[in-house]
């Protein structure tokens, strides 16, 4: 089989909470990207288990050792032909900082996080694209906080 004809490539990522709070990174690259926001992860490598790639990335990136929950339920699509998926993600140690890739990290509440606004956010997130689906679901999966 050749890389060309495996299954859409994964991205994972990290809907890391605690305290009533989700954990959103900003993006300070691509340029495209940057200054937008998601829910931080990265690609799963050729045999890595999703699991294991998303505590890889959590760590690289922020510094935080955290151990995954569950699959939030849900695919995303994203450029490319990668497929966003996204785990609720528990922080064992360590004080989330971005190391890569971002250039500010945020830990906001429900409201703040809705993707359509329940009600006037203050200051609202403006997630990626492929994240606002993917943050609906962390939401109905973990409750309103
Ligand atoms: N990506 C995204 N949302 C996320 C994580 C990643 O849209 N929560 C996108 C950004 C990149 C691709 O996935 O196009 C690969 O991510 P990275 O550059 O972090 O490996």
């Amino acid at each position: 089989m050749t890389e060309r004809k495996t299954a859409a490539r994964v991205v994972v990522a990290g809907a890391v909470y605690g305290g009533g709070r989700l954990l959103a990174a900003r993006r300070s690259a691509p340029p495209e990207l940057a200054g937008r926001w998601e829910l931080p992860g990265g690609k799963v490598e050729p045999g890595e288990r999703e699991e294991d790639a998303l505590v890889r990335e959590l760590r690289e990136e922020l510094g935080i050792e955290t151990v995954p929950v569950a699959r939030v339920p849900g695919a995303w699509p994203l450029p490319r032909g990668h497929e966003l998926r996204v785990w609720t993600v528990r922080l064992v140690s360590g004080e989330p900082r971005p190391l890569q890739d971002h250039d500010a990290l945020r830990w906001v509440t429900a409201s703040e996080a809705a993707p359509d606004g329940q009600g006037p956010a203050p200051d609202p997130v403006d997630w990626l694209e492929a994240d606002r689906p993917a943050v609906r679901a962390v939401l109905a999966l973990l409750g309103p906080a």
